[in-house]
């Protein structure tokens, strides 16, 4: 393998070059948000688009980084903000680092533990996952939140964890463009 270059527009996320995209829709989110009488008519209305990602992806041998960025939309599902499925690692003993490049939103950290954290996040920001934590990302502004994640290969992503049993909170809308954590 050769060394390689690719290049991200920091305000839409977008890689000039990328090896997968990923497109999540309310419907592939159902039952994750508090409201499920605002989702359900928001899936049978256009069902919207809550986030993308766009993903450069080395092979899965030891040593090898995978890197991506993550654009979510603004939006509310009743009076919730967007946000990605969140997830823990496979391999639980994986950090990983969050370059936000544009917008405004929320990282939402939690233990199996039950440990929780949640941290304003804006453009510049570099946030460091530790090791055994679940992640969500929440855009509580009124343009994209863009990101861009750098991983180890192979950490592989375990959904079930939090589709499970949920974090402990919610990011919720508190005023024009404020939250409030409940
Ligand atoms: C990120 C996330 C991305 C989308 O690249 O995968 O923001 O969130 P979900 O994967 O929870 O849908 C990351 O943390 N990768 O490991
Ligand atoms: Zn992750």
């Amino acid at each position: 393998m050769l060394p390689f270059i690719r290049d991200i527009n920091l305000e839409t996320g977008l890689l000039k070059r990328f090896d997968n995209k990923v497109v999540r829709r309310l419907s592939d989110m159902r039952g994750m948000y508090a409201d499920g009488a605002a989702e359900k008519g928001l899936i049978e209305n256009g069902d919207p688009l809550l986030y993308e990602m766009f993903e450069v992806t080395p092979p899965e041998t030891p040593g090898n980084l995978t890197y991506c960025t993550t654009v979510v939309y603004p939006g509310l599902v009743g009076n919730e903000y967007f946000m990605t499925k969140g997830h823990i690692h496979v391999i639980r003993d994986t950090a990983e680092i969050y370059f936000f490049t544009h917008g405004e939103g929320v990282l939402v950290c939690e233990t199996p533990g039950g440990e929780f954290n949640e941290q304003r996040v804006n453009a510049g920001d570099v946030a460091y996952v530790p090791t055994g934590w679940a992640h969500r990302t929440a855009n509580i502004g009124e343009d994209k939140l863009v990101f861009l994640a750098v991983y180890p290969a192979g950490a592989g992503h375990d959904y079930d964890f939090i589709a499970e049993r949920g974090f402990r909170f919610r990011i919720l809308r508190d005023g024009q463009n404020g939250y409030v954590v409940r």
